[in-house]
Order: structure tokens, then C-alpha cells, then sequence
């Protein structure tokens, strides 16, 4: 039975709503909205439910919350702030100020108590359930790590196509501690949500194999209620909880005008006195306070009893501790292989030292050589094996991807074709921007895909991804920089890693010391010029053997030339300077060549071979000589460029 609710509950309610109000007073922007109708149901899973220790945020078997409707963030804050996290009031004060710990929308690497970057609908959901399979795989190797995982999400978060295809994954899976509670307002930005999103949300989430519970949110005992039923249950669950938006406010409550923006002076006078608050701003009743802060202790306590159960090995995996074996198992590789096929060659000469590797491809392992072998399916029978099937779903994939590497205990890899890394783009982008080191194995890198053609053949996409802040795009030219490159993507701490990886054979080129392999400072020298150079040729992955055959030639013709390979434009830049202007001296004309857009080249190249339109369907090695990829070009190139 549970303790009943009284008027301090109520209380503790409609103080967070006025925090929430008037954060957004003060910001002249921001989103009350939810706030004020997403209270009660935060407020019974923070008090009752949510097992976590502010004083240590990090805690490994807390449980995770994610404000997946991130425009909320104002609740989120008020509840960080109550609990005893450190997030003061003063902090609160600064919602959406630079550098303060409490921007727009909530960022993980700003905030302590924030598991990821939300503001983007239907991410934060779709991360969490990366966070759930971390936590159920992690469970059947270490019992005591037991946790839930639980989200807040919006209308817009489950219009989002990413939600349905991450619950449908966790539905198959049978994740049973993720539970989503739906603030279920009827009201987007626009107006209700009947102007476009009718179904019957229920309907659909069984359909997907969830536990569901239609409740009234503002309700404190059902919310409670509805909670302990689903931790009870063994599917996952989604609590409909029916609220209004903006509630307390006489003029905006249940309409789209509560969604964004200050209320106003007048609006959130009538507002605070409709929910009985003094006026006062930031307004923290002292038996608001003192109650959470016994919440708070509760979970001090739990966390202190917790940590007695943790044996060193457990430890080793909560540190991120990967230990030295898999290094030394890295394996060096002479043959003419595809680099997909030295990516699995990889895997798997590591993934036994790497216990807690999961990953697996949006249903193209066979393609992708992403299998972990004999290592085990993760299936809703058994949540203990190493690869996942993702079913065709790259966006949910890497989101998922994404929440496994931020519950951290665990690394994760995801694969597709590198042309639809676009489908999962937006998590690629979250990922750099919460500065984790998520892994995405990409293959098929170029118009050498060949006969399924130009819908197949990625063209813009490697300079679209170098493009993103923090994201190492790595295409290695051969099979030991992709060793490297595998090296680089797991000894990684704040970067992702995406390995561009062809479908074709590739000659071996470059160094076999692959635990040392000069790949991983970005870009070297990987053949030097008989004297010093008088052009030098700079090219990427499956192109860097034609600037290695064009420089025979060169040479041949009394033309001192260096081949420089590039695989990383990021951890070439990370470089310090004299480093890259030795590898890349200004003033030496410079070639170069890459299977994609020209766009960006520039920067490195005074003459630049590339691919500025789309594909062609034919055999991969006619397609790329039809569209200039081949050493010739290279000669030619580099004789107009002296
Ligand atoms: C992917 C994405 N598209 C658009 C937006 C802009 N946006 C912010 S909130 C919102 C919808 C608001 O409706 P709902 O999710 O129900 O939140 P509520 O108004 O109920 O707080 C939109 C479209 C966004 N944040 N993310
Ligand atoms: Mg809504």
C-alpha cells in the first residue's frame, strides 16, 4: 500500500510550477506549458519511484529519466533543483543565460542530473530505449545492476516517426523496465491534436507488444498507481496520462497559447494566485524543500547499501575500464580485403576481450560483416547475448546506439549502407553534440556499391558528415587503418566514430604495427617522394590506391610525389600545426582525389577529383572509372596542378 497523498504533495506540485513560470518570466522565452500540466506526474515519480543520489548524479544503478519533450526543460530543472542537485536557484534564475546550467533545452554535458540532450521529439524516447537494453543486458551479468528507465515524453514525441520504430524494437525486445508516461495534452503548436494526429495511441502501443494504462495525469494516486503497475509488468509500458496544458492559468490552460513563451506579468499573477502561490518569485515553500530533501537522503542511503554489492569487476565496467587484451588481440592484416571485411576480422578478434561490446546492424549484417560471432542474439529471451538485430531501422538504431554508450557499464555499435546514414543522421548529430563515443560501422562507401545504383551510392554524404562539430568521419584506405580506425572509435571518450567501409578489396598500403598505425593521427605520409615533393597527392579510402599508382608513374617521370592518406579529417585537425603542415606543407601543389563531393576539398587540394552528381547503375569498378576515380585521372590532375 502506498503512503497516501496529502496537501504537502499539492504543495510540492504547484511549487514546481511556479519555478517552471516564472524561469520563463525571467527568460523573456522558454516552454511552461508542460510544466504546468507534466507536475504531478514528475512529481510522484521523482518522490516515490525514481532511485537516484544527486549528491553523486552518476551513480550507476540509478534509475534514468529523460525529459524527452526537452522544450520542457524548466520542469526538469525545478525538479533538479529540489532534489539537491547541484542546480541553485540562482542557476534557475539563469534558465536559457549563456554558459548557465540550465540552457533552452536540457543538455547532459551542461547539467548533472541530465542523461542526454532532448529538445529534438522523439530522440529522447527512442535514446531511452538504448539506455533500457544496456541496463537489461548488464543484468544478466551483474544482477545487482537493476534499474528502470523512464521518460516524459509530448504529442510531438510520439508523432515522431523515430518513437513507433524505437517501441516496436522495445516491444519485440521485451524491455520491460522502460516506461514512457505520455503527457497526453491534446495540444501541439498549432492547436489540437486534431488537426493531424487522431489515432488511437493506445491501440497502436499494443499493437507493439506494450503494456499500456489510460489514466488522469493530473491525479496524483493514479499516476502513482499506474507506475507500480508497470514496473510490475514485464513488457514495457506507456502511461497515457491525460493533463492540460498550462494548467492553472484561467486564460491559457487546455489552449495552444499555453505552449511557449512568458505568460506576462498580469497572466501569471491570476496564474500563481489560481494555484494558491505567493507571488513571490522562485518561491520555495519550506516544507516543499525539507520533504524532498528526505527524498534525497532516501536515495543517499539506497545508493551507500548499493555500492557494498559492487565487486571489482563490476567496478572495471562502471569505470568504462576496457583493459588492455583487446589491444593486444587487434589484428594486423596483409591481405587485399574490403575494409568491411577488416572491420568483422576486427570485431572479432576483440570482441570476447570486450564483454560488454553490444552491437549489430539495421538488418544488414550479412552485409555489413557487423556479427559478433557465437557471442549471441540480444532477444527478448535472452537480453545476454552480444548482437542486436535492429530490423530495418538505421534512425532508431543509432538512437539506440546512443543510449547504450550514455548508460555507459557498455559500448555500442551500430551498421547500415553509408547512404543511409542519412536516416539516422539526427542521433550522428546528437551524439557529437553530447560528446559521446558512440560507434557507427557504415559500409558500402561509395559508387563502388556498383549495380543496386545512384539510390545506393553515397556521393555528398562524407563531406555532410565531416560537417558535423565533433563527429570523426574515419575512411580508411586499407585493412590496418581500419584496424586503426576500430582502435581510435573504442580508445574514444567524447568523439563518435563513424568507419566508412567499402564493399570492395582494397590492397594493403599502409603500416601493419596497427596498435601504433599513423592513421590515427587523421592523416600522414603513407608514401613518401624519392626527393623533396614536387606535387603531392592526398586521397581517402578506396581512392588512396590510386594516388599510390599515379605516384609510380610520376616518379617514373623525374616528378618527386607524395601520397599523403587522409581517413580523418578531425583527428588530422586535432593535430598541432606543425604536425599537419608537415604532412600537408602550404605551397606544394596538391592533388586530390575522393569517391564523393568535391564540396569541402578545397581546404586541403588545389586541383580536386571527385563525384559532384549522383551515381550510376553498373558494376562498382565500371562506375567508378565512368566517373574519373581511377590513377589516370590522378597523373593527369597532378601535371595540370604543377
Ligand atoms: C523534431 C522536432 N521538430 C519540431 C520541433 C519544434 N517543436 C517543439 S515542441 C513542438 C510540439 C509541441 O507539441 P507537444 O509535443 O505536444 O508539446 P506540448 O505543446 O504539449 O508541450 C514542436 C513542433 C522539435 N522540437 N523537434
Ligand atoms: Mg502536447
Amino acid at each position: 500500500m502506498s503512503v497516501a497523498f496529502t496537501e504537502l504533495d499539492n504543495l510540492c506540485v504547484n511549487v514546481i510550477r511556479g519555478l517552471s513560470l516564472d524561469g520563463v518570466e525571467k527568460a523573456k522565452s522558454g516552454h511552461a506549458g508542460l510544466p504546468l500540466g507534466a507536475a504531478p506526474m514528475a512529481h510522484v515519480l521523482f518522490t516515490r519511484h525514481l532511485r537516484f543520489n544527486s549528491q553523486d548524479p552518476k551513480w550507476f544503478n540509478r534509475d534514468r529519466f529523460i525529459l524527452s519533450a526537452g522544450h520542457g526543460s524548466m520542469l526538469q530543472y525545478s525538479l533538479l533543483h529540489l532534489a539537491g542537485y547541484d542546480v541553485s536557484l540562482d542557476d534557475l534564475k539563469n534558465f536559457r543565460q549563456l554558459n548557465s546550467k540550465t540552457p533552452g533545452h536540457p543538455e547532459n554535458t551542461h547539467t548533472p542530473g541530465v542523461e542526454m540532450a532532448t529538445g529534438p521529439l522523439g530522440q529522447g524516447v527512442a535514446h531511452s530505449v538504448g539506455f533500457a537494453i544496456a541496463e537489461a543486458y548488464l543484468h544478466t551479468k551483474f544482477p545487482n545492476v537493476d534499474h528502470h528507465t523512464y521518460a516524459i515524453c509530448s504529442d510531438g514525441d510520439l508523432m515522431e516517426g523515430v518513437s513507433n520504430e524505437a517501441a516496436s524494437l522495445a516491444g519485440h525486445l521485451k524491455l520491460g523496465k522502460l516506461i514512457w508516461l505520455y503527457d497526453d495534452n491534446g495540444i501541439t503548436i498549432d492547436g489540437t491534436t486534431a488537426l493531424s494526429f487522431t489515432e488511437d495511441v493506445e491501440a497502436r502501443f499494443n499493437a507493439l507488444g506494450w503494456h499500456t494504462l489510460k489514466i488522469d495525469g493530473m491525479d496524483l494516486a493514479a499516476v502513482d498507481a499506474a507506475i507500480t503497475a508497470a514496473k510490475a509488468d514485464p513488457r514495457p509500458s506507456l502511461i497515457l496520462a491525460k493533463t492540460v496544458i498550462g494548467f492553472g492559468s484561467p486564460k491559457l490552460a487546455g489552449t495552444n497559447k499555453a505552449h511557449s513563451n512568458p505568460f506576462g506579468a498580469e497572466e501569471l499573477a491570476i496564474t500563481k494566485a489560481a494555484l494558491g502561490l505567493p507571488s513571490e518569485p522562485f518561491y520555495v515553500a519550506e516544507d516543499v524543500a525539507e520533504y524532498y530533501a528526505s527524498v534525497a537522503r532516501q536515495g543517499e542511503e539506497a545508493h551507500a547499501y548499493w555500492q557494498t554489492t559492487v565487486t571489482p569487476e563490476l567496478q572495471q565496467i562502471i569505470d568504462g575500464d576496457l583493459g588492455s587484451e583487446w589491444r593486444q588481440a587487434l589484428p594486423s592484416i596483409e591481405e587485399k580485403v574490403a575494409t568491411r571485411k577488416a572491420s568483422e576480422t576486427t570485431i572479432n578478434a576483440i570482441s570476447s576481450f570486450l564483454p560488454t561490446l553490444l552491437g549489430g546492424s539495421a538488418d544488414l549484417a550479412e552485409s555489413n560483416l557487423t556479427t559478433q560471432k557465437g557471442l549471441g542474439e540480444f532477444s527478448a529471451e535472452n537480453h545476454g547475448g552480444k548482437n542486436i538485430n535492429f530490423g530495418v531501422r538505421e534512425f532508431a538504431m543509432a538512437c539506440v546506439v546512443n543510449g547504450i554508450t550514455l548508460h555507459g557499464g557498455a559500448r555500442a555499435f551500430g551498421g547500415s549502407f553509408l547512404v543511409f546514414s542519412d536516416y539516422a543522421r539526427p542521433a550522428l548529430r546528437l551524439a557529437a553534440l553530447m560528446e559521446i563515443p558512440s560507434i557507427y560501422v557504415f559500409t558500402h562507401d561509395s559508387v563502388g556499391v556498383g549495380e543496386d545504383g545512384p539510390t545506393h551510392e553515397p556521393v555528398e554524404h562524407l563531406t555532410s558528415l565531416r560537417a558535423i562539430p565533433n563527429f570523426n568521419l574515419f575512411r580508411p584506405a586499407d585493412a590496418n587503418e581500419t584496424v586503426a580506425g576500430w582502435k581510435v572509435a573504442l580508445e574514444s571518450t567524447h568523439t563518435p566514430t563513424l568507419l566508412a567501409l567499402s564493399r570492395q578489396a582494397l590492397p594493403p598500403l599502409s603500416p601493419t604495427d596497427v596498435r601504433n598505425h599513423p592513421a590515427e593521427r587523421g592523416g600522414y605520409v603513407i608514401r613518401e617522394a624519392s626527393a623533396d615533393a614536387k606535387v603531392i597527392l592526398v586521397g581517402t579510402g578506396s581512392e588512396v590506391q590510386h594516388c599510390v599508382a599515379a605516384q609510380t608513374v610520376l616518379e617514373a617521370e623525374g616528378i618527386p610525389t607524395r601520397v599523403v592518406s587522409l581517413p580523418s579529417w578531425l583527428l588530422f585537425e586535432r593535430q598541432p600545426a606543425e604536425y599537419r603542415a608537415s604532412v600537408l606543407p602550404k605551397g606544394v601543389p596538391t592533388v586530390s582525389i575522393e569517391a564523393g563531393s568535391t564540396l569541402a576539398w578545397p581546404r586541403y587540394a588545389h586541383v580536386n577529383l571527385g563525384i559532384d552528381r549522383f551515381g550510376l547503375s553498373a558494376p562498382g569498378d565500371v562506375v567508378m572509372k565512368e566517373l574519373g576515380m581511377t590513377a589516370d585521372a590522378v597523373v593527369a590532375a597532378a601535371k595540370s596542378a604543377l
